[in-house]
């Protein structure tokens, strides 16, 4: 049995890759230790919690806890270090980077000595292709593209990527970082560009697109990514960074209009607003080197990606509904007013 520790398992890819790990792989075995910020959400796991028996366990606790996260790895024989867990979202750390600094620099900090102390043959650290800044209209990032990071957001997940290859190069930790484009699919929050317009057009609300709507996002369905991760921690090489995208280039703009054609709704719920400040022009990567390495590719074609995700939102109302309850509503008021 390989005994798997990961982090922030209750949000959206996390949740996404418990669920596809455990049901492909039976010697494995998962420890999600999760904080339950307002993202993070146990009924994502409830199928799993109730099939998976003694493969999974959960742990109520804060990565920036040393304490928690040395019993986590002891107590449960843990080889494999996943973080996921992360403040995750670029709006919210320009209304306030405090949370953003703590989770992401500090917290993968705390996990790394956690996982370095009990000698755990591997850490793996989940990123972002937000920590290469911004593209132009041309070029792809790749994994030498230098960082340069211009969100809160992006900038403290950088500077976590700079923790784990300083843990790699002073203390010969085996670690491996994966950055990864623009995720979507089931179970993800409604502050995100996808399940937000899904979530607003199925209400009947405006769609409030930022600036002119030209910003070009590359978009993977998450499971993609989820095997992109497992193939990464089990055959990538110790120190490597691992570039994963779904070769899917889109303008927000006719994202939006895919999914209002997907849900039948007009393009009268289309709303120019203001831009995000410092809103990067362009994702899009070069995940050659994956798939040279790890014989990794992106399997779900954007058109089904979209469909599986709406029919998916369209089937659990209550999910998105529960969610979109209480602090939700105080966050959407002061991103997008009344
Ligand atoms: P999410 O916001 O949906 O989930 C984050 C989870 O982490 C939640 O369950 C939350 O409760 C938990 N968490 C937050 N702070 C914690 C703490 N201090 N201790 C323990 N748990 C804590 O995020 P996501 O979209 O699933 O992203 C997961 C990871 O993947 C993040 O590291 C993110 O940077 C990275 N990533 C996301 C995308 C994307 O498109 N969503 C793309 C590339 C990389
Ligand atoms: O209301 C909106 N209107 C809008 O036009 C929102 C929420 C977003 N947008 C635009 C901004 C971006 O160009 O849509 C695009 C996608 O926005 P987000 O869903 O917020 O994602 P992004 O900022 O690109 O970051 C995402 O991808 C990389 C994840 O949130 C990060 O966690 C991940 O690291």
């Amino acid at each position: 049995m390989r005994h798997v520790l990961v982090t922030g398992g209750c949000g959206f890819i996390g949740s996404n890759f418990v669920r596809l790990v455990l049901a492909e792989h039976p010697d494995v075995s998962i420890v999600n230790v999760d904080a339950l910020t307002y993202a993070g959400n146990p009924e994502s796991l409830a199928d799993v919690e109730a099939s998976a028996g003694e493969r999974y366990r959960f742990v109520h606790a804060d990565i920036c806890d040393r304490d928690a996260m040395d019993a986590a790895i002891t107590d449960h024989g843990v080889d494999l270090v996943i973080n996921f867990a992360a403040e995750s979202h670029v709006d919210r750390s320009i209304q306030d980077s405090t949370p953003f600094v703590k989770t992401n620099v500090v917290g993968t900090q705390v996990l790394l000595d956690a996982a370095k102390a009990a000698g755990v043959t591997r850490y793996v650290q989940v990123s972002t292709d937000e920590v290469y800044g911004t593209l132009g209209e041309t070029g792809l990032f790749t994994e030498s593209t230098p960082l340069a990071p211009n969100s809160p957001y992006s900038s403290s997940k950088a500077g976590a990527d700079l923790l784990v290859r300083a843990y790699h190069e002073t203390f010969g930790m085996d670690t491996v970082t994966t950055r990864c484009s623009n995720n979507y699919g089931p179970f993800q929050f409604p502050e995100k560009l996808i399940p937000l317009f899904v979530s607003n057009a199925l209400d009947g609300k405006s769609l409030p697109v930022y600036g002119d709507g030209k910003n070009v996002r590359d978009w993977i369905y998450v499971d993609d990514h989820a095997r992109g991760i497992w193939a990464a921690a089990t055959a990538g090489k110790s120190g490597g960074v691992y570039n994963f995208g779904g070769e899917s280039e889109l303008q927000n703009i006719v994202l939006t209009r895919h999914i209002l054609k997907a849900l039948g709704k007009s393009e009268d719920l289309i709303t120019f607003v203001k831009d995000r400040p410092g809103h990067d022009l362009r994702y899009a990567i070069d995940c050659s080197k994956a798939k040279a390495e790890l014989g990794w590719e992106p399997a779900v074609t954007f058109e089904e990606g979209l469909q599986r995700t709406i029919d998916w939102y369209l089937a659990n109302p209550e999910w998105i509904e529960r969610v979109k309850s209480g602090a939700y509503r105080e966050y959407y008021v002061v991103q997008y007013g009344e």
